[in-house]
């Protein structure tokens, strides 16, 4: 294993997707763009791959955590089956999503071919 080498896994909003790409191509880095889909809210997301040095992740967390804000969402419950339609009343849910969710991964191999 090469421990000097390490994946970025970054699950980010669409809406910082573009920006946060940008800066990380800026800086140098190399990132690949998966459009994902959250299993809680069932919206579309972004995850991005990222390889890079162990040495250069702490300068990624922080690009990430610059670009990459918190936003409220409302959730709409799904209603309750079986029972008269007005003997209960559905509101909606703020959800707090993002700014991001970030895992780092060591990697087995890496090559260009
Ligand atoms: P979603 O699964 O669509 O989740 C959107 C937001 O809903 C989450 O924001 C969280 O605030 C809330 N949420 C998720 N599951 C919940 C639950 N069981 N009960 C109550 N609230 C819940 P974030 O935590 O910022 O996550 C944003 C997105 O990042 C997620 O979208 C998912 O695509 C991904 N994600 C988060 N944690 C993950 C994990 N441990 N493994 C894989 N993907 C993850």
């Amino acid at each position: 294993m090469d421990p000097a080498m390490k994946l970025v896994l970054a699950i980010v909003q669409d809406k910082d997707a573009g920006k946060l790409i940008r800066a990380l191509v800026d800086a140098g880095h190399r990132a690949t763009k998966l459009a994902s889909t959250g299993g809680f809210l069932k919206e579309g997301n972004t995850t991005l791959l990222i390889g890079t040095e162990s040495s250069r992740v702490p300068e990624i967390v922080d690009i990430i955590r610059n670009t990459c804000r918190a936003r409220e969402q409302l959730v709409t419950p799904v209603s309750p089956v079986g029972g008269p339609a007005d003997s209960y009343t559905v509101y909606p849910v703020r959800v707090l999503v993002g700014g991001a969710t970030v895992f780092v991964l060591d990697v087995e191999r890496f090559e260009r071919i």
